[in-house]
């Protein structure tokens, strides 16, 4: 069975143990640091105006749905409705010079197989019936990548651990990508999926992120094809979401209606995670 079938059938006694082992392999946080985080968040979305400070304590004593109460978890779908309506998407953030790009360390790991035997890596694009529109093998990925104009652009990157850096990235523009289907999907679409060959890591990025062109479908970090550990042979760099929206190993790309899965947002992280 594949791990999503295995999501999708898994009893919740079932789920409730995966998602404590799998939370187990970070991003790591304090309790206290994230519970200061969601507190930040859940104001910045003026939700306070909405729910009263006051109701802050009682907050405490929510239940708790994974590791978030339940009403920090309304207040991120608020901040999702907030940003989105601000436009902030559609902005462009800083770049810099290429001598000002800075390394990036590896972090997290999943959905990235020890030993990941390249030659097999498959890139699968699906419309938003879930119908398959196109696949390709790495060459063939490769040589799509290729056939859109190139960036090279050092944009920072932030990790919702409370880290940043300036990596360089090569690649294409998500943008030019998805034009390559716009006879086949509807621009109306909602929302991009994304997941790991395996499927153990997945996203969802709304459209109008994606659209941004510098949304970039990156092969390249500094000057190098990316190593296997920061997310070969494709993955998703973007300056305007968290770290966590940067899928590595990109081997599902889908168009969608609704919003998809995504794994830091099922751990109680924010949907939007971005700024
Ligand atoms: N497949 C996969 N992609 C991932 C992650 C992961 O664990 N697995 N972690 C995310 C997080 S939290 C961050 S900060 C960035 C880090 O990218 P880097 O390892 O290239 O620095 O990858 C993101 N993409
Ligand atoms: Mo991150």
């Amino acid at each position: 069975m594949s791990e999503l079938s295995r999501r999708l059938t898994e009893s919740a006694d079932e789920r409730l143990a995966r998602l404590a082992a799998e939370a187990a392999e970070g991003p790591t946080i304090s309790t206290a640091e994230y519970s200061k985080r969601s507190r930040r968040s859940f104001l910045t979305g003026a939700v306070a105006a909405a729910a009263g400070i006051a109701g802050f304590r009682a907050i405490q004593n929510r239940p708790l749905d994974g590791r978030t109460p339940d009403v920090l978890r309304k207040g991120y779908e608020w901040n999702e409705f907030v940003w989105e309506t601000l436009g902030s998407q559609s902005k462009l953030a800083p770049t810099y010079a290429l001598a000002d790009a800075t390394s990036i360390r590896v972090n997290g790991r999943l959905g990235l197989p020890d030993n990941y035997d390249l030659s097999t890596y498959e890139l699968t694009v699906k419309g938003i019936n879930d119908e398959v529109l196109e696949t390709f093998d790495l060459e063939g990925m490769r040589t799509l990548i290729n056939s859109f104009p190139q960036v090279d652009v050092v944009m920072e990157h932030k990790c919702i651990e409370g880290w940043s850096a300036k990596p360089r990235w090569g690649g294409a523009v998500f943008a030019d990508f998805a034009s390559r289907y716009a006879d086949d999907v509807p621009s109306t679409y909602g929302y991009v999926a994304m997941e790991t060959s395996d499927a153990r890591y997945y996203v969802g990025v709304d459209r109008a992120t994606m659209l941004n062109r510098q949304s970039l479908l990156a092969t390249k970090l500094g000057a190098e094809d990316l190593s296997l550990a920061h997310g070969a042979p494709l993955r998703l760099a973007t300056p305007h979401k968290y770290g966590i929206k940067s899928i590595k190993q990109i081997a599902t790309i889908r168009f969608t209606n609704e919003r998809p899965d995504d794994y830091w947002a099922e751990r109680g992280y924010t949907y939007w995670a971005g700024f």
